[in-house]
């Protein structure tokens, strides 16, 4: 990895932002280039997903909507340790998920005047699970147990379409999507799936959807991105990250073992250290000698760390460690510091932040209980991870009676007048104007 010493040094925020490693991805470019396949399903459908799954997943006569017996039916191939796993974790997110569904809350101003405010569900999501480097059953499960937490009532999921499962999704995929309940499966993979998503398609009886969510490549995140407006999205969650912020009281091993297991995802993925501690620096520099060799992927891995997006960050102190963190703005953060909870309050922009050395990443994208689809690309400055409120939207439901109304009238009318549009101010008078006086005056 290589380091960047900001030792001595006083940046600016707009400084750090500058400073700190950065995947080459484009998502904007990117979506110039998934243009054409989103328009391709839009204007011929069938026929068009069927091209892009010869072209990306070398599959073409494959049935692009797996019948629902074939999902239960996957079942049987399941591990039993692999399905109890998976229950652990469905039952672990509903519980967390249901928490974070607000409580309606309502607002009064005097007797018979109430602003209430709802959390409303759409009614229906498109969520995506990645096939790539990697099967993700544990993101189908993200993705369809937040929108069921959120009571959404119509769920599709779409997984790109695997050659040695006869053109289905993978195996793993069919195991979570029939654990989690999830009955309309498409083996539709990339920026194709998101599109068919967002139009529909109308000769596999593919429904358009409300919101599509889920994580996957740049092309994926950039499919999002072409089609967000007519659908809504969730967060661009693309190749992941980690940042840890360590000082010299953390463990080497732990270090440099969760690093390696976000850049085991991906070459392109982003493993940054950030340490106040020389030491720490070349202890975890010679555990990640040590234990890269050693791993399944470890030519991945080498590529990932090696990468401009990855690096070791040394700093005065801990304040300045937070403030690079900040700038990064990382998918994931983990604190292994003297004091997590100090700085933890310096941080404002991650995806979700792991504290101490007994919480990893790898805990948090399987069984923590939280949610693995995460902002990435600096956009946890703006952006929040997957969760049930993904699914909702804040409605109000206003409700005044006769005289609640009556005593707003006179200032809505001034207010009407002032922006020249009477007819407003009417509308309320209206509703006062008596037999015997046809002015509407109170
Ligand atoms: N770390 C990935 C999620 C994942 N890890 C799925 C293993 N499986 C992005 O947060
Ligand atoms: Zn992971």
């Amino acid at each position: 990895m290589r380091t960047l010493d900001l030792r001595g040094r006083d940046l600016s925020r707009a400084e750090l932002l500058d400073l700190v490693p950065r995947a080459a991805v484009d998502i904007g470019t990117a979506v110039e280039r998934v243009r054409p396949l989103v328009e391709a399903v839009r204007d011929r459908g069938e026929a068009a997903l069927r091209e892009q799954g010869r072209d990306f997943d070398g599959v073409e006569r494959h049935a692009l909507r797996v019948p629902a017996e074939r999902i239960s039916a996957s079942l049987e191939t399941c591990p039993p340790q692999t399905r109890a796993a998976l229950e652990q974790l469905i039952e672990k997110l509903r519980r967390a998920s249901a928490a974070q569904v607000p409580a309606e809350q309502i607002t009064t101003f005097g007797d018979g005047a109430t602003v209430r405010q709802r959390w409303q569900p759409v009614s229906r999501v498109g969520l995506y699970a990645p096939g790539g480097k990697a099967a993700y059953p544990s993101s189908v499960i993200m993705n369809a147990v937040a929108a069921q937490a959120a009571g959404v009532p119509s769920l599709a999921l779409a997984s790109p379409a695997q050659r040695d499962n006869d053109g289905a999704p993978h195996e793993s995929v069919l195991w979570a999507a029939a654990l989690a309940g999830v009955t309309e499966v498409y083996a539709i993979g990339g920026a194709g799936a998101v599109a068919a998503f967002a139009y529909g398609v109308a000769e596999i009886d593919l429904a358009p959807v409300d919101v599509v969510t889920g994580p996957g490549n740049v092309f994926v995140a950039a499919a999002k991105r072409a089609v967000n407006g007519i659908v809504g999205i969730d967060a661009e969650a693309g190749t992941t990250e980690i940042l840890v912020i360590a000082d010299a009281t953390a463990n080497p091993a732990f270090v440099a073992a969760d690093l390696i297991s976000q850049a085991e995802h991906d070459e392109a993925a982003a493993s940054v250290l950030v340490t106040d501690s020389a030491e720490l620096a070349e202890r975890v520099a010679a555990e990640l000698a040590t234990q890269v060799p050693k791993a399944r992927w470890s030519e991945r891995i080498s590529v990932a760390l090696a990468g401009a997006q990855s690096g070791v960050i040394l700093v005065d102190d801990l304040e300045t460690a937070a403030r690079v963190s900040n700038a990064y703005g990382p998918e994931h953060l983990e604190i292994q510091t003297r004091d997590d909870d100090a700085v933890l309050d310096l941080i404002d922009d991650a995806g979700a932040i792991f504290i101490g050395p007994y919480t990893p990443v790898s805990l948090g994208d399987y069984l923590a209980g939280s949610n693995h689809v995460l902002p990435t690309g600096g956009t946890a400055r703006f952006a929040a991870g997957l969760g049930a409120h993904s699914f909702l939207r804040p409605q109000q439901i206003i409700a005044y009676d006769r005289a609640a109304l009556a005593d707003t009238a006179a200032p809505l009318g001034a207010l009407a007048d002032a922006e020249g549009l009477p007819a407003h101010g009417q509308a309320v008078a209206a509703r006062f104007v008596t037999d015997t006086d046809s002015s509407g005056e109170l």
